[in-house]
């Protein structure tokens, strides 16, 4: 499966570092929310879902995890740890986060506002739904 990712500009100088995310200019959706995740002990699995219509763009700002992308035909793991670059979480992706190192937040980009009927919980189901 395809995986995409976005390059976010490192603006630095002597005094550190800066990196600035626009919606519509790297974000291809209007960022209605925004999430992060932390302090999750490295033995914890989260996501295992897919969204029905939510676009996604997860992002390290610190630390590290691996993601594990799911079209239903191909599985694919992808490591994030720079807080420059996003991991498109597509809709009808079925995602899972694994080996958080310690300290790890992980910010979320979404398309839109919470919503719990957008998730499909269960593989089998997820799996009928994607390639019926
Ligand atoms: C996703 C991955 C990458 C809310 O009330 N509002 C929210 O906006 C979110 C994101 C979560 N919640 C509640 C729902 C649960 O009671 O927070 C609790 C933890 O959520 P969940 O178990 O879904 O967390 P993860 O880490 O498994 O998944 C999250 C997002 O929920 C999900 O959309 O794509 O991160």
């Amino acid at each position: 499966m395809k995986v995409e990712q976005i390059d976010f500009a490192l603006l630095g100088d002597e005094r550190g570092r800066l990196t600035v995310i626009e919606e519509n200019r790297h974000i291809p959706f209007p960022i209605k929310r925004v999430y992060y995740i932390y302090d999750t002990l490295p033995d914890v699995i989260r996501g295992c879902h897919a969204h029905r219509k939510l676009k996604q763009i997860a992002i390290v700002m610190q630390g590290s995890c691996d993601f594990i992308l799911d079209d239903g035909h191909e599985k694919v793991s992808v490591h994030l740890d720079s807080p420059t670059r996003g991991l498109v979480l597509d809709e009808m992706v079925w995602h899972e986060m694994h080996n958080f190192a310690e300290g790890t937040v992980l910010m979320v980009l979404a398309s839109d506002y919470y919503d719990e009927s957008d998730y499909i919980r269960d593989y089998d189901a997820y799996l009928k739904e994607v390639a019926p």
